[in-house]
């Protein structure tokens, strides 16, 4: 029986090397000191020994006992221990590792090349007015010296809501609303989305932006008109660039001019860009008529002043050198995050 209760010993600990979690911990304890465990069925022997050899086998049993708990004890300490560490392992945060790259965007070329424009023109002392993308007849035709049935109007036939309201074809909308209700001097430039019924094309779309400008005050000239688009386009374009005013008709100016600038291609010599023309069209101008401000409240005799319409697809087009306007509608980030 002594032997037994030693070979106990020795087998408990030799297992108790071998494994490697809590679970099988559990299996040797169960397997030695269980009810049904070994050292449990020696013990059970014991009446079977003499008085003599019984407290001799009793204090061997009691210290193999012992000794196997302080063993699983031990055991279960390291365990636990290894564990806690695969599990800190497997947790662990590499703080070194490079962050995931975060995108920041981009303003779209069209907003940049707006924020060029008004910097320009807050530098002169005008004011941004924004207006309603839905207009009356009155606001985007009538007042503009463009009744009912005025050829004028095909041009830039609109989207109709009824008879009366329509999707605004220029932003002049917002400056006949403004000479209506400010007194002279005014300065301001109104930027905003406008409508045509065109369709869609490298240069067309049926939505489109507009920058207008207009300026009144007593003794204003074509040359005032000149000399703001000039430094206008000096600033977008370089000190370099030239600009001219070729006659044309609107009726709301007169009188009127298409503005052209120096084709930045071939420096006005003539080339494919510019059609052999040596300028490229740029905008439209001129000194807004008696009739639209006699119109708005404002005395023809005593104030005079100029107007301009900027399309700011165009002038980004040239800025940037794209030559497809769909590119900066398609919201492709690749393409417009290059500007
Ligand atoms: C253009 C060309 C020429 C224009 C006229 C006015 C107003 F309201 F004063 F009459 N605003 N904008 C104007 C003049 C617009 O766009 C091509």
């Amino acid at each position: 029986m002594k032997e037994a209760l030693e070979k106990i010993e020795v087998s408990a600990k030799k297992l108790l090397e071998d494994i490697s979690d809590a679970k099988q911990l559990e299996e040797v304890r169960v397997k030695f000191l269980g009810k049904k465990g070994e050292l449990t069925a020696i013990l059970k022997q014991m009446g079977s020994l003499s008085p003599e050899e019984r407290p001799v086998i009793g204090q061997l049993a009691n210290k193999v006992r012992a000794d196997i708990e302080k063993a699983l004890t031990e055991r279960a300490a390291q365990i636990n221990a290894e564990e806690s560490e695969k599990k800190l392992a497997a947790e662990t945060i590499d703080v070194t590792l490079p962050g995931k790259p975060c995108r920041i965007g981009a303003a779209h070329p069209l907003n940049k090349v707006l924020a060029e424009v008004e910097e320009v023109f807050l530098g002169m002392g005008f004011d941004i007015v924004e207006g309603p993308e839905v207009e009356t007849d009155h606001y985007c035709f009538e007042a503009l010296n463009m009744p009912k049935h005025h050829p004028a109007r095909d041009t830039q036939d609109t989207f109709y809501i009824n008879d009366n309201v329509v999707l605004r074809t220029q932003t002049s909308s917002v400056q006949i609303r403004t000479m209506e209700k400010t007194k002279p001097p005014i300065r301001i430039i109104s930027p905003g989305r406008v409508y045509r019924s065109d369709a869609v094309d490298a240069t067309h779309s049926p939505l489109f932006h507009q920058i207008e400008g207009l300026v009144i005050d007593k003794g204003i000239t074509m040359s005032d008109l000149k000399g703001t688009l000039e430094l206008l386009m000096k600033r977008l374009y370089g000190e370099n660039c030239k600009i001219r005013l070729r006659p044309h008709h609107f009726p709301y100016t007169e009188p009127s001019a298409e503005v052209d600038i120096m084709c930045f291609n071939c420096g006005g010599e003539g080339c494919s860009m510019c059609k052999q023309e040596g300028y490229v069209e740029l905008l439209g101008a001129g000194m807004v008529h008696p009739k639209v401000l006699e119109g708005c409240g404002i005395d023809p005799e005593i104030y005079s002043g100029f107007a301009f319409g900027i399309g700011l697809e165009r002038i980004t087009m040239g800025r940037f050198n794209i030559n497809d306007m769909r590119l900066l509608y398609e919201n492709d980030t690749r393409f417009l995050g290059q500007f």
